[in-house]
């Protein structure tokens, strides 16, 4: 755990170091990205109701804290943690939690005061709790229901996942895979790169199968709708788990599994290591989103200077044009001057006063040129790649296609606001800065973790 604050430390001092310039140029926040960061580690622990999450937890912290019981008992989302120095226990409301600058959950006070008063931070005096807090979850019910709760609860879900190093996903045997919705979110919010590894799968509760018999088809529906959600051929770990519920035997048969148990709990003490790997991601993907935001930055500006190129040429035809022949045309339509320039240049005869109008003429059309450029051609480029800032990037890998995803909007948002001032930018150098940062700074921090 001193590691981990050392390195979180490092990297807090670093980041604004190597990379603010660059985030700020392109409307990044770099707050936002150190929000996760901030506080303790964070176990979320979500699944159906009556799955045995309270249980498993009071079990884990060696308290009974949280009720339980068979039907949808605690519609609350509850962070658990130790208190500070100087803090006594004792309950938090969800405003003060959302309030608290200290606190990572800032995020959640736009789910509104229906889910806030969903919301409660307790503090428990608990070993166990000082290097991590476990936020216990409301049970998923079936989406009809959910809509009744008054606030987007998957919304919440996905909020609280981004912040959290480790996320237990509770199954029991009677509803083996109804949670596709929650799934989906989480799929959708983790970053790619944190993969499965930050989700443990459980199955709670295996001691109510009647026979092994039944069991193993419990495992086998639990996998076929975790492949279904993944969309992964091979198997994650699954735990499979019971409480000791007083007066209740265990068949001998099930005692096998006893060990899992406290496998997950260890589990559930890897969090801050957990952290560590999770900052890291987190400022991969941002630097790397960075990156994509930078490239498809520099791709407008190539399109720019293609096309002021090509306005250049066109520019010296026509002004040439109208230098040799803007006059004539007005001698022809009016008779004034009474010997246009081209009349000049063949018998020889130049002075001064015979560019006076061959200099106006080239001056109006580099006025109106210039006029066109800005007024009709560079709005037409910025509204080109407005409708399609895919033709701005080349994507590789099905890793930058899914960041390009996520950065799209931003882009989009960048050439509205700003396009002119992109276009002065030295998107080569930023880039290269945060290449640096990636390859050196943020590779040594991976290495360390590794170590660890
Ligand atoms: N048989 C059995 N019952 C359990 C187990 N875990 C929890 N329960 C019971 O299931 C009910 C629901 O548990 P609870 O922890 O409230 O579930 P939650 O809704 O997921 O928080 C309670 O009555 C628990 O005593 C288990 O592993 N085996
Ligand atoms: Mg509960």
């Amino acid at each position: 755990m001193k590691d981990a604050i050392e390195l979180k430390a490092e990297i807090e001092k670093i980041l604004p170091k190597r990379l603010k310039g660059v985030l700020e140029c392109y409307g990044f926040n770099l707050q936002e990205l150190l929000t996760p960061l901030k506080w303790k580690p964070l176990v979320l622990i979500i699944g159906n109701y009556s799955s045995g999450k309270s249980t498993f937890i009071n079990e884990f912290i060696g308290k009974d804290i949280q009720r339980t019981g068979q039907a949808p008992t605690d519609d609350c989302f509850t962070i658990l943690t130790a208190p500070e120095e100087g803090e006594g226990p004792g309950d938090i409301t969800g405003n003060t939690v959302v309030s608290d600058a200290r606190l990572p959950f800032a995020g959640l006070r736009k789910f509104g005061e229906k889910f806030l008063s969903h919301l409660v931070m307790k503090r428990i005096e608990s070993e166990k709790l000082k290097d991590i807090a476990i936020i216990d979850t409301p049970g998923m019910l079936d989406s009809v229901t959910e809509q009744d709760r008054g606030y987007d609860f998957l919304g919440v879900v996905g909020e609280l996942a981004k912040l959290s190093d480790l996320i237990v996903l509770m199954f029991d045997p009677h509803k083996a895979g109804t949670i596709k919705e929650t799934y989906k979110v989480l799929r959708m919010t983790l970053p790619v790169s944190a993969g499965e590894d930050r989700v443990v799968f459980v199955l709670n509760r295996i001691d109510e199968c009647e026979n092994l018999e039944d069991l193993v088809r419990a495992y086998g529906t639990l996998c076929w709708n975790l492949s279904q959600m993944t969309g992964r051929k091979d198997i994650p770990r699954i735990y499979l788990t019971y409480a000791q519920i007083p007066g209740r035997e265990i068949p001998p048969e099930f005692q096998v599994w006893e060990k899992e148990r406290e496998e997950l709990k260890k589990a559930l003490l890897s969090a801050p290591r957990m952290r560590l790997f999770h900052m890291l991601q987190e400022v991969d993907r941002v630097s790397r989103q960075l990156v994509l935001v930078i490239r498809a930055m520099e791709g407008f500006k190539e399109h720019f200077v293609k096309r002021l190129k090509g306005f250049f040429k066109s520019l010296a035809v026509t002004g040439a044009f109208s230098f040799l022949l803007g006059d004539l045309i007005m001698h022809l339509v009016s008779g004034y001057p009474e010997k246009p320039f081209l009349a000049h240049l063949v018998s020889g005869n130049l002075s001064v006063d015979t560019f006076f109008w061959p200099v106006i003429w080239l001056l109006l059309t580099i006025g109106a040129g210039s006029l066109y450029f800005q007024k009709v051609t560079f709005p037409r480029l910025e509204n080109r790649f407005v409708s399609a800032p895919d033709e701005l990037v080349k994507l590789e890998s099905a890793y930058d296609r899914d960041l390009w995803e996520r950065v799209r909007s931003k882009v989009v948002g960048l050439l509205k606001k700003e396009a002119r001032h992109q276009i002065w930018v030295r998107h080569k150098r930023q880039l290269s800065k945060v290449e640096r940062f990636i390859n050196t700074d943020l590779q040594a921090f991976y290495d360390r973790v590794k170590r660890f």
